[in-house]
């Protein structure tokens, strides 16, 4: 059976498990804490993040967008993604932009641990900045309604759901009603997707060793 390593806040490791529940593929998930000293993803993954998907034969697979991609292959249908080239770039940009903010969010949240006096305010405004336009560029791709590409659920609404919601748990000063009102119009109206229900971020309490 696939295994999957995760973490119960990471938007990466959620946009994984909502394909594997999209895709009907039973799996053991393992819940990590990637931030933790002693928590062993490294032996799974050089780069010591999570998600990887460990496959039948114990090959680890990792980086959300290559497991999304290899699951694709494998695991055809439902389609995530559309079998038009372009549509299918299009979704894939959607993700792009999503993981871009999600990441330089990682990125704030953990100089955010550190003591006030030895944090960096303009690594902290660089960042701020990467994820106040990539929102915005979100607000102005994403519909109010509907589904972001070709009429057809793919990895653009995963990646949408999952960056809001990981922003809305994470980042709770963000001035979501000002700035993407329609992203929330979207992500409300498909929040009680089962794969998205059963998929919503819980925190994680990270020590602060981590820096
Ligand atoms: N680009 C990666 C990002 C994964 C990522 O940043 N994972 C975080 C948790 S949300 C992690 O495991 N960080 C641990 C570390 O960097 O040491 C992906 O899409 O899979």
């Amino acid at each position: 059976m696939l295994k999957l390593i995760s973490a119960t806040p990471s938007p990466f490791a959620r946009k994984v498990r909502v394909a594997l529940m999209e895709k009907d593929i039973t799996f053991d998930l393992i819940t990590v804490n990637p931030w933790n000293a002693n928590e062993r993803v490294h032996p799974h993954n050089p780069l010591g993040k999570i998600p990887v998907l460990i496959t039948d034969h114990g090959t680890p697979i990792y980086e959300s967008s290559y497991i999304l991609d290899w699951l694709e292959v494998h695991f055809p249908e439902p389609a995530l993604i559309s079998k038009d080239k372009e549509k299918a770039l299009e979704a894939k940009y959607f993700q792009v932009v999503s993981d871009g903010i999600c990441e330089a969010f990682v990125l704030l949240f953990i100089e955010r641990l550190r003591a006030v006096n030895k944090r960096s305010h303009s690594w902290e405004h660089r960042q701020f900045e990467k994820i106040d336009r990539g929102m915005s560029a979100l607000e102005a791709m994403t519909p109010k309604s509907g589904f972001c590409v070709g009429g057809i659920f793919t990895l653009a609404d995963i990646a949408v759901v999952s960056t809001v919601e990981y922003l809305a748990l994470r980042f709770e000063e963000y001035e979501f009603n000002e700035k993407c009102p329609k992203l929330l119009q979207f992500v409300d109206e498909h929040k009680n997707r089962p794969s998205f229900k059963n998929t919503r971020p819980q925190p994680q309490k990270l020590n602060k060793d981590v820096v």
